[in-house]
């Protein structure tokens, strides 16, 4: 049996994907770029940064600002988002989620996040999580953003469990390459066409039960 789970947030726990994705495409628009949701599956589980990044190349603007711009234009997408994100309860969960949690912490199961996201902490907080969660692995504590294997790395790190008894469940690319790199049992959510093949994937998070992770180790 696997002894931890370390869970993604963003599209895993709760739809915080979609608040991400208003808040860069405004961004990106007062900087006459425009975005798309395709564009945007490039920048789930990619870091504050590394996703401003990514939308200046879009836009054929990568060298154009200086750090301090850089790094203003991040803060403001970061003000856009969390402004929408501060109404967040319990109400927000995704489904099967509290559920699953509860089955995790009843067989001694640690659980801990693995999100790139500095709003975490929030979000779990807002959402009534914070108490089901061993450990928060901080992305700002290290040096490469998924698909780096580090943050995963950290989680198990941090729960004392050996990361080959971990599974890790994920919604974004970056995220699952991130799990195999760190060399734990990725489960996805979302579609084969987005995630690979080569995984298990659920279409959506009422199907994450503890009995399907419980098939997928031993499968
Ligand atoms: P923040 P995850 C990721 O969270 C999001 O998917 C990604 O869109 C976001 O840019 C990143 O967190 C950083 O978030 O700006 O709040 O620090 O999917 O790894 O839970
Ligand atoms: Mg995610």
């Amino acid at each position: 049996m696997f002894q931890a789970a370390l869970f993604d947030l963003d599209g895993v726990i709760t739809d915080t994907a979609e608040y991400h994705y208003i808040a860069w495409k405004r961004l990106a628009n007062e900087l006459g770029i425009t975005i798309d949701r395709t564009f945007n599956e490039k920048l789930k589980g990619v870091s504050r940064e590394d996703s401003l990044s990514l939308i200046l190349e879009h836009g054929g603007q990568a060298d154009r600002y200086t750090p301090a711009e850089f790094q203003a234009f991040a803060a403001s997408k970061n003000d856009y988002y969390v402004d929408s994100i501060q109404d967040f309860s319990a109400k927000e969960i995704y489904p099967g989620i509290l559920t699953l949690l509860k089955e995790l912490k009843a067989r001694d199961v640690k659980i801990a996040l693995a999100s790139a996201s500095k709003n975490g902490p929030f979000l779990l907080e807002q959402m009534g999580l914070t108490d089901y969660f061993d450990a928060i692995a901080d992305p700002a504590a290290v040096s490469n953003g998924k698909p780096a294997p580090d943050l995963f790395l950290l989680a198990a790190e941090m729960v004392g469990v050996p990361i080959e008894q971990c599974v890790g469940i994920e919604d974004a690319k970056a995220g699952i390459a991130a799990i195999k790199a760190a060399g734990a049992l990725p489960i996805g959510v979302g579609q084969p066409e987005d995630l690979g093949s080569d995984i298990a994937i659920v279409p959506d998070t009422a199907h994450l039960t503890f009995e399907y992770l419980e098939n997928v180790w031993h499968a």
